[in-house]
């Protein structure tokens, strides 16, 4: 490769500035704002937009759905936007917002952070970074989503600074009671305050202004076998033969980037992958998809075709002084699209499609924080003020006119993830799209999944991956995993077993590894592990019919797939401080093992009773119990009253409809809710969908139909309960 990763660490000594000073700078702001409110699904919200003097016009914002229902808000003639709330513009750039912290207000949200579940304490930077050294002291991260959740005892307030342009957060750092906001733009910024509600109604209101993920296609669900790079169509096809030969289910063969030539966008290798075509066919008939890496970065070559095509529509980034702005990454100099201009994203999309055309089934988006090697420090030149428009490094078109790039950055990522988002919906209008992007602003769930980056093979990473989901799902996305067994380093045996073993609960499942680093494939690490990671994959197989669901209700409610314990026990004081256990949805409760050469955790269980997923009596809740997981385990519990729908695992999703279905009860009184639909198409938003409510009691299943759009699959059903079973019909 030849390219060391940037230095860093110098980075970040330069991003953080001192402390501001104690005394208050005078206000300079001469500018204009506006005052609105509007009740949001039941939630107040008020929201302040305030931009400076000679502005063009108040700042148009990049988050908002512009399909959601919330856009009723009322101006506000007089009044203020509450909360506690001071702001001043304190240099032309430099905007402050502060608040009072109360003693046990916690700081939830803030998007992907390397950080614990509780943001408060700590300097943060809201602004998208490659920074490849995952530590406690990471300022920033890819993804970069400016909300915040202040909540106390049970009650919770939204605050949304919706700007992609530097923002530094204080949470009450050096044990303050201050939250102080630091934007760094000239453009200005809306501010929206939700609540006070209840966290999961913030969360609604906050994903009905942003918008929700929609229902993804079956198979993205299923496991996703990655790595850096299988560089051969040898390599692939071989990496497909072993995953069936070894009976591992997976659906998704991802392609990194070595399959391009020279690292050139929308160019396929002909020597390592000289019939890409007939090999994605050949996978496709034995289950496979396979999904291909993007980068922002167009090879800067007058002879190459998209480079050219790309010039000729201006499609590239220039700066002030109209040259093309060109940064480093694999391909060597490169060109970087505007992705704010929607023919340029048209444009990208066209590019994409031949890869579509070739069969490729999703798209992944890699570097689109953007990263540049020869830039490693965004944020150095941006300290106190930002430079000028005319003196960084390129412009964007954005909608009130060409604005430097740092006031926009931070949506660059979901802005190429809305290029393939609209390719797959417009090659394909009745498929549900699948898209990974690595960096994203506030509403990148509308485009697709995201994963949090280059993390390690370390147990510190596989602890961490916890708190830095549960904060995504807080943020309104919930459709996030992280690199299972680590990428960077090298996994072992028990990492990998342990990883796992969490991992088919994260709702984006992909095994990924970088280059130079031992295999991570589930039969690398011997044969007692790949039968234990068999079974877990399997299991997470079996449990596709609820995490679906979890999906729909998300889009329904805006609820993450995974949550924190006080998601559903918001009075219990002991879930608060929780964050290395988590809800898999409502109804089952995960502690993995975090720690090497562990075989016993403690884990504390809210209200209720909770059975252990393997079997066996169930655990009294308000309080610790100490529960042993050996490395064939399944560190889950599910909660008593609960009718889990498990379908027997298949190879690939392909398999799924029509494999047997049992409805495993648990207690003696349970409910539930079931739903069936093709897994792939948009049907089931025009009915094609099948519901039933389920009731156990007295022994017996009773299910009653609620919709029957979709048509039996000649599946069986079963009913279980104290670990028997017996065969079941679903009334149609
Ligand atoms: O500079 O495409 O996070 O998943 O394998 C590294 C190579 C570029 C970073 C991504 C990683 C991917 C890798 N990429």
């Amino acid at each position: 490769m030849g390219i060391d990763p940037p230095d860093w660490t110098r980075a970040r000594q330069a991003v953080v500035p001192a402390a501001p000073p104690e005394a208050r700078p005078k206000d300079l702001f001469r500018g204009g704002t506006r005052l609105e409110t509007a009740i949001i699904q039941g939630v107040p919200a008020t929201r302040l937009a305030g931009w400076p003097r000679g502005a063009r016009r108040e700042p148009v914002s990049f988050a908002l759905d512009p399909a959601s229902p919330a856009s009723q808000w009322k101006p506000v003639r007089r009044g203020s936007f509450g909360d506690g709330l001071v702001w001043r513009q304190e240099a032309e750039s430099r905007w402050v917002f502060e608040r009072p912290l109360a003693e046990d207000e916690r700081c939830l949200g803030l998007g992907e952070l390397y950080r614990g579940l509780d943001r408060r304490g700590k300097t943060h930077w809201l602004f998208t970074t490659d920074d490849p050294h995952h530590t406690e002291s990471s300022p920033a991260l890819y993804q970069a989503i400016p909300f915040v959740i202040l909540e106390r005892g049970g009650l919770a307030v939204g605050w949304f600074l919706d700007s992609p342009a530097p923002q530094r957060w204080d949470l009450g750092t050096d044990l303050g009671a201050t939250l102080r906001i630091t934007l760094l733009s000239r453009r200005g910024f809306q501010l929206t305050r939700l609540g006070p509600a209840p966290l999961p109604a913030v969360v609604g209101a906050f994903t009905c202004l942003t918008g929700r993920t929609e229902l993804p296609p079956r198979w993205s669900l299923g496991h996703q076998q990655s790595r850096w790079s299988y560089a051969t169509e040898r390599e692939v096809r071989q990496v497909a033969r072993e995953l069936r030969r070894r009976r591992i289910p997976t659906d998704t063969v991802v392609i990194d980037i070595d399959y391009m030539e020279d690292y050139q966008v929308f160019t396929i290798d002909q020597a390592r992958f000289p019939r890409f075509a007939r090999m994605i066919g050949d996978l496709r008939r034995d289950g496979f998809r396979v999904v291909t890496i993007l980068d922002p970065g167009v090879k800067r070559d007058d002879t190459a075709f998209v480079h050219r095509r790309g010039r000729e529509r201006r499609a590239f980034c220039r700066d002030a002084k109209g040259e093309p702005f060109v940064g480093r990454v694999w391909a060597g100099p490169s060109c970087f699209p505007d992705f704010l201009r929607e023919d340029v994203r048209a444009w990208w999309g066209e590019e994409a499609e031949a890869l579509v055309r070739l069969g490729v089934a999703g798209i992944w988006n890699d570097m689109n924080e953007p990263s540049a090697f020869d830039v490693p420090d965004w944020l150095a030149t941006t300290a106190t003020e930002l430079p000028r428009e005319t003196d960084q490094r390129f412009l964007q078109e954005a909608p009130e006119g060409p604005t430097g790039h740092l006031e926009v950055r931070s949506v660059y990522g979901s802005q190429m993830a809305r290029a393939a988002w609209d390719l797959l919906r417009r090659v394909s209008p009745d498929e549900r799209p699948f898209v990974l992007s690595r960096s994203g602003y506030a509403g990148m769930q509308r485009f697709g999944a995201v994963w949090l980056g280059d993390n390690t093979s370390w147990f510190e990473h596989l602890r961490m991956s916890i708190p830095m989901l549960l904060s995504m799902g807080l943020s309104g996305v919930p459709f996030a995993g992280a690199d299972v067994g680590g990428f960077g380093h090298d996994a072992d045996g028990e990492l990998i077993v342990r990883w796992y073993q969490l991992g088919i609960f994260y709702p984006f499942f992909r095994n990924h590894c970088a280059m130079g680093q031992r295999a991570q494939e589930p039969w690398a690490f011997g044969e007692a592990v790949e039968r234990h990671l068999r079974r877990l994959i399997e299991v997470r197989y079996r449990l596709l019919p609820y995490l679906e669901s979890l999906f729909v209700e998300h889009a329904a409610t805006g609820a993450p797939i995974l949550r924190p314990l006080f998601w559903h026990a918001p009075e219990d004081r002991e879930a608060r401080e929780i964050d290395d256990q988590f809800f898999f949805g409502p109804d089952i409760l995960v502690a993995p093992i975090l720690e090497r050469a562990r075989r016993r955790r403690s884990v504390y269980f809210p209200a209720g009773r909770y059975f252990p997923f393997d079997g066996g009596p169930p655990l009294g809740g308000g309080r610790r119990h100490s529960v042993e997981f050996g490395y064939d385990a399944v560190p889950a519990f599910v909660r008593e009253g609960t009718i889990l729908p498990l379908v027997d695992p298949a190879p690939h999703t392909d398999d799924l409809s029509r494999a047997d279905l049992t409805f495993r009860c648990y207690g003696g009184r349970a409910r539930g809710r079931y739903r069936e639909d093709d897994g792939l198409t948009l049907g089931y938003q025009r009915g094609e969908v099948s519901e039933w409510e389920l009731r156990f009691a007295r022994g017996a299943l009773c299910a009653v139909a609620r919709q029957l759009g979709f048509p039996a699959t000649g599946r069986r059903y079963f009913v279980e309960h104290e670990g028997e079973r017996t065969s079941f019909t679903l009334p149609r």
